[in-house]
């Protein structure tokens, strides 16, 4: 029977999210503290733990068949793996930052100056779409000290907060990727491999749709009743029951995170009563 062979991070800003994420899709494994390769005990998969930067190689040498790694380092390594699902957490971007006291008028600043990164190649992209001539100054940690010791004028390095470059004396001032974990792939997997890496696909997306989405119950007067469904109108259509008391009903739908607060005002407006928003753990759509 084929097994698939999943890269993720040993340890790092990666691991624990990876991990989750393995795990809320219902598949036991080890947390890799003392191990390099564990084997799940109730679904096709083995979890290889490795360094972050090194999972784009072990996929393309077909040492892994997928891995979950940040896009910065699949665009940084130009590896030939195909990047299935965008996972949504550990985002961050790659941006150009110079001293906050320079005057930064748009990209040409960067002509004939030097730019510390452990990021050459994505730089290198960057400055050539924009015609830029620089010169990059490849290192390999602590990029941010780089204009405050003379190395460089700039540098090109992941932010998130924003804070490092702050503390640093540097100002960010252009985007050149937005980057957040992705789940790659071999492109060549027989379709055994492909077949359990879309019963994993589908696990992950019942589990990020559920994280999205809260299950609604409520009471509603019966003469508003269609105005609040028309407002959450659940997977198919909510769930209408008459309530002992007369004139009014309960409902039960989905609703998406993002409308949450919306839709909760208008529901009140219209006389809604008793709401109840409770979690949903996986939803098959
Ligand atoms: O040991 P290993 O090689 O496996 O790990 P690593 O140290 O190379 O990587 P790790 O764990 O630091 O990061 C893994 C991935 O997390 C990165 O490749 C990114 O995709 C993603 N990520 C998300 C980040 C950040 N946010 C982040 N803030 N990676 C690094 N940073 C660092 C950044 O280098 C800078 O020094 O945090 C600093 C900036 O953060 P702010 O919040 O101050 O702006
Ligand atoms: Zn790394």
């Amino acid at each position: 029977m084929s097994i698939l062979k999943v890269a993720i991070q040993k340890s790092g800003r990666l691991s624990e999210k990876s991990l989750s994420l393995i795990r809320e899709a219902g598949i036991n494994t080890s947390n890799g503290q003392r191990k390099l390769v564990s084997r799940s005990s109730n679904f096709p998969l083995e979890v290889l733990y490795l360094r972050d930067d090194d999972i784009p190689q072990y996929v393309t040498d077909k040492v892994a068949d997928i891995g979950i790694v940040g896009e910065n380092v699949v665009k940084e390594k130009r590896a030939d793996v195909k990047i299935v699902k965008r996972l949504g957490f550990s985002k961050c971007r790659l941006s150009l930052a110079v001293p906050k006291s320079i005057d930064y008028h748009g990209v040409k600043f960067f002509n004939g100056k030097r730019i510390a990164t452990s990021y050459p190649n994505i730089l290198s992209d960057f400055l050539s779409s924009h015609n830029v001539d620089a010169e990059i100054h490849e290192i390999s940690g602590s990029v941010e000290i780089a204009p405050g010791i003379g190395l460089a004028e700039g540098i090109f390095d992941i932010v998130s907060s924003g804070s490092t470059l702050i503390s640093n004396g540097l100002k960010e001032v252009e985007v050149a990727l937005n980057s957040e974990a992705v789940l790659i792939a071999d492109p060549s997997l027989d379709n055994n491999k492909k077949e359990i890496l879309d019963d994993l696909i589908f696990r992950i997306n019942s589990v990020q749709a559920a994280g999205n989405n809260k299950y609604i119950l409520l009471n509603a007067p019966n003469e508003n009743l269609e105005k609040i469904i028309s407002i959450i109108p659940g997977m198919k259509s909510p769930t209408v029951m008459p309530l002992a008391e007369e004139g009014w009903s309960s409902v039960h739908s989905v609703l998406s995170e993002n409308q949450f607060w919306d839709v909760i005002d208008k529901l009140k407006e219209l006389g809604a009563q008793g709401i109840l928003v409770i979690p949903i753990e996986k939803m098959i759509i």
